[in-house]
């Protein structure tokens, strides 16, 4: 099976990881990142996306929604651009908005794509046919995986290096099989499909695995029950999106942001009970984490 190495991730490992700010760095130095995000209905997923960006470091974050939705979205987005796409009548991304976004990611260093697309047929087939042209490093989540079932092997042939984060639920549709069966297995499947596509697999959950082409497994063990809110990968995937940018290769700022995420998660809870944690609590939380790593 090859070299295999198993990690529990630790606080110390992600702060040698991320990069020092530079006296001299500017924020072409932190990464742009491209989040393409929302539809309809699912805007806070968008924001979130993008606010999660932004809290890890990255430089300029642009985000790309459907045309209707870019004035409410920038309306509470002071800090990241925002691009209006091509749009369906059900204002989810139509099959024009391809073109726009590999323009755009001609300037970019970092593409986020997925979280709250929806599944509208249309949308699936805009992002199947995005995925092969793509050349910047992108973290692929929710819908861009939705859109991929039955498809899946398409991701092994993808030219751009690629992190994608399914839920136990994403990954059962993706592998065909139920999610009692991916719980069941969850390092041996990670790591499975993470050689057999090439890609570097979040498959999250209590005890996120991460799983490398290489080999390499890291076992996140920060986190809690109060996570299990909406929005809270969408937040993630915007991390994650954030330490790309900052130069983290794909193996180190999936691994880094599954436990910086979580750790975000855990002092959240501390201040404000599982309970009302909210996926935007998360996020408010990163700056503490940060500095506790400092
Ligand atoms: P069950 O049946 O509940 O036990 P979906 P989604 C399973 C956007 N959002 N362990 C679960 O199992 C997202 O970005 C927008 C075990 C069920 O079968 C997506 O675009 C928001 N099972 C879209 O909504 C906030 C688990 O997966 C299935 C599991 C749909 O995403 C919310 C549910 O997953 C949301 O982020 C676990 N840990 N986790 C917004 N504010 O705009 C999941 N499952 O059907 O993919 O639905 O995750 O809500
Ligand atoms: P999503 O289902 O895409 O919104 O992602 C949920 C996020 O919350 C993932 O990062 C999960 O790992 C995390 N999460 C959900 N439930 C738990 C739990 N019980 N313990 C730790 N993390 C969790
Ligand atoms: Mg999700």
């Amino acid at each position: 099976a090859g070299h295999l190495q198993k990690y529990l991730l630790t606080g110390e490992t992600v702060a040698r990881w991320l990069p020092p700010r530079q006296s001299t760095g500017h924020k072409g130095t932190y990464g742009r990142v491209l989040v393409v995000a929302g539809s309809r209905g699912m805007v806070g997923a968008a924001r979130l996306t993008t606010r999660g960006t932004l809290r890890a470091g990255a430089g300029l974050v642009t985000l790309a929604l459907p045309a209707g939705l870019q004035p409410v979205a920038a309306a509470s987005l002071d800090e990241a651009m925002s691009l209006a796409l091509p749009e369906t009548p059900e204002g989810t991304l139509a099959i024009g908005a391809a073109g726009v976004i590999l323009e755009t990611c001609r300037q970019v260093d970092v593409l986020a794509l997925g979280p709250g697309l929806s599944t509208h047929p249309e949308t699936a087939a805009m992002v199947k046919s995005l995925l092969p042209e793509l050349e910047v490093p992108t973290v692929l989540d929710a819908d861009a995986l939705n859109a991929l079932v039955g498809d899946v092997d398409m991701l092994g042939e993808a030219k751009a290096p690629l992190i994608i984060t399914p839920h136990p639920g994403e990954m059962a549709r993706l592998l065909d099989l139920q999610v009692a069966e991916v719980q069941e297995n969850r390092i041996d499947l990670a790591l499975a499909a993470a050689r057999k596509w090439r890609v570097v697999v979040v498959l999250k959950g209590a005890r996120t695995i991460v799983a490398s082409p290489n080999g390499n497994i890291y076992i996140n063990p920060t986190g809690n029950p109060g996570m299990a809110t909406g929005g809270s990968g969408d937040a993630l995937t915007g991390i994650i999106a954030g330490l790309l940018g900052q130069g983290l290769n794909p193996e180190q700022a999936a691994a880094a942001g599954v436990y910086l995420h979580g750790r975000a998660g855990d002092l959240a809870a501390e201040q404000l009970g599982q309970v009302s944690l909210l996926a935007g609590d998360i996020i408010s939380f990163l700056p503490d984490v940060f500095k506790e790593l400092e």
